[in-house]
């Protein structure tokens, strides 16, 4: 695993915390910071004791996407080869994400731009501090949005908005962005955090492999027919129903007391 100051990592009550922590450049990705949220993800993955994630940013700013001083055209003759970025760094960490059968919860606490956001949309619960805004800067410095954004966007938003956003660059406000079902929620600042951890602890406290399923379905359900996709919670069910946790649940339930579930 790479441990790296770019990415601070904690476990608490089955809590990964991973803050983005870069601050003077609004944690803006470098090479460095990028292997380390890979390979913290990875231990996400690997590490049964870790039943859920919390993402978010240190100082003022959640992430303002790569950063742009790596790439200085002044002092380089050659055009760097963006899409290598992409294969090599951003698509890796957003699969990882994605296929992740644990909640990950994205804490954004200021500024998320350009793969940033992107990075922010693709979690699975989305909170942000009301003075957060959301930034789709590619279309400022002739790019497209990428780490999944025209993907997220249209899928959520519709082709209008996503367009809107992503042409004009504006930024668009946490509470717009929940009013518009592109987050969950909109938290007084100073509420973000404890809230925010709050629910990860709660959803760490849960039956994982049951969450784990809900998440995939989901996000397979665009992919598939009505019909197919009733065959699909017809297999997750059947797994469900296998657990551990299922067997506490309804116990639980039956005595008239909290579960305790073992995320198995
Ligand atoms: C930064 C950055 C930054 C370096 C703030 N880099 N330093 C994928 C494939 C490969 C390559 C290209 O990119 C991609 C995906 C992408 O993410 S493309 C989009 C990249 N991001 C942007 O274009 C956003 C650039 N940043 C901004 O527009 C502003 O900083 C925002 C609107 C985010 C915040 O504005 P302010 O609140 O006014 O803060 P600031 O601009 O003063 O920034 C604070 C510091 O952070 C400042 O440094 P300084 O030394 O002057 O205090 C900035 O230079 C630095 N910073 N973003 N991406």
């Amino acid at each position: 695993m790479t441990t790296s100051p770019t990415v601070l990592a904690e476990v608490e009550s089955g809590v990964l915390k991973l803050t983005l922590n870069r601050p003077d450049k609004l944690n803006s990705f470098n090479e460095e910071m990028h292997l380390a949220l890979r390979s913290q993800l990875e231990r996400a993955h690997e590490d049964e004791e870790i039943r859920a994630v919390l993402l978010t940013g240190a100082g003022r700013g959640f992430c303002a996407g790569q950063d742009l001083g790596d790439r200085d055209p002044r002092k380089n003759t050659e055009r760097p080869d963006l899409g290598h970025t992409l294969e090599t760094f951003y698509n890796p960490a957003l699969r990882l994400i994605r296929a992740l059968e644990k909640p990950v919860i994205c804490a954004v606490n200021g500024v998320a731009a350009g793969a940033g956001a992107n990075i922010a949309f693709a979690c699975d619960i989305v909170l942000a501090a009301k003075s957060a805004k959301f930034i789709q800067a590619f279309s400022k410095i002739g790019l497209i949005p990428d780490a999944g954004g025209s993907w997220t966007l249209t899928r959520i938003l519709g082709e209008p908005r996503a367009k809107a956003l992503t042409m004009t660059a504006e930024p668009l406000l946490a509470e717009t962005a929940a009013e518009w079902g592109l987050i969950w929620k909109a938290l007084d600042d100073d509420a973000l955090l404890p809230e925010a951890s709050a629910l990860a602890q709660r959803l760490a406290a849960g039956p994982t492999l049951g969450l784990g399923l809900t998440k995939r379905l989901i996000q397979e359900a665009a992919n598939r027919d009505f019909d197919s996709h009733l065959d699909a919670e017809c297999d997750c069910q059947r797994q469900a129903g296998r657990s551990d946790d299922y067997a506490e649940g309804v116990t639980a339930f039956l005595e008239k007391r909290p579960a305790q579930f073992r995320g198995r």
